[in-house]
């Protein structure tokens, strides 16, 4: 067993899973740039700690697991800080978690918004509590997502109910978040960690490496807006293949094609 504070989180890690859990319950776990950088911290120790192999995420208490970035810190920022912030959150946090040599679970405990489903978002599974309640209301304070939350968020639910729920700004319950893919796995509220170790220790029967692997694959075609000059590229490319030669001249003579 081994285990680590910081300011804001705990992390423990125990029969190679660590568990970091945010820590900052009387504002609802709301992320500061203190947590952020905390975490970045605890996320690059864990990259390289051979002894852990999966990592489940969640907030302290019953009642969040991060309500969004600190409304506080961010009100007061010009264009330019915005911008720098989000590019900083996106590479020291975010796409951190998201290109993790190792699985990462959210355990949704409570409230993910704005930022704190972001975060959510950027683990690799999610499990939610019964009593969980997500939404990316950035809308509702004239911003918009500025942690990755557009792009995941239509990558998981696809972008009909994405832009409903980024355009309402409401929160949609677990059920819900069921339904439409966003979590995994839905469970009563005591039942959370243990059904989220259950998950970690089914990842660990199999291969690290391979798991690394099959998170660097996915990833390059889902991160850094790829797909669709990726589509046009092998789009193009299909042209002067011997198989696209032959399944139109099958069509044309009216014949099946022997590929
Ligand atoms: N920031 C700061 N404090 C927060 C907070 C937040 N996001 N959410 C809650 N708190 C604080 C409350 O102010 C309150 O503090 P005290 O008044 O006790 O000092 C305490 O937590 C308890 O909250 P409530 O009293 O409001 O609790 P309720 O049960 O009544 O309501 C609630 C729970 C989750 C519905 C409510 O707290 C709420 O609406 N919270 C705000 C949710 C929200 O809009 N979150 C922000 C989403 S926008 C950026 C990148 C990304 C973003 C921003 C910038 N850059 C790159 C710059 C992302 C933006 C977002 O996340």
């Amino acid at each position: 067993n081994k285990s680590m504070k910081f300011s804001h989180l705990n992390l423990f890690i125990q029969d190679r899973i660590a568990t970091l859990k945010l820590n900052r319950p009387k504002a609802l776990n709301a992320l500061n740039k203190e947590m952020i950088m905390e975490l970045h911290q605890a996320v690059e120790f864990l990259d390289e700690n051979d002894e852990v192999r999966v990592v489940i995420l969640t907030g302290e208490g019953e009642k969040s697991f991060v309500a969004g970035a600190d409304i506080t810190e961010f009100k007061d920022f010009n264009k330019k800080e915005g911008r720098a912030l989000s590019a900083t959150g996106h590479i020291s946090l975010f796409n951190r978690i998201s290109n993790a040599s190792k699985p990462y679970i959210a355990a949704i405990n409570g409230f993910a918004l704005g930022g704190g489903l972001e975060l959510a978002m950027a683990c690799h599974v999610r499990i939610a509590s019964a009593n969980a309640k997500m939404g990316l209301p950035e809308s509702s304070l004239g911003v918009i997502p500025g942690y990755g939350g557009t792009q995941r968020l239509i990558q998981l639910i696809g972008k009909g109910r994405a832009l409903e729920m980024m355009f309402s700004a409401k929160m949609i319950d677990s059920e819900t978040a069921e339904k439409y893919g966003l979590v995994n796995k839905i469970c009563d509220p005591e039942a959370l960690i243990m059904e989220s170790l259950k998950m970690a220790n089914s990842f660990i029967k199999n291969s690290g490496d391979a798991q690394a692997a099959i998170i660097r694959v996915v990833n390059s075609t889902l991160e850094g807006g790829q797909g669709f000059d990726s589509e046009i590229k092998e789009f193009g490319e299909r042209f002067g293949s011997a198989e696209f030669a032959e399944g139109t001249k099958a069509f044309i003579e009216k014949r099946k094609p022997n590929f």
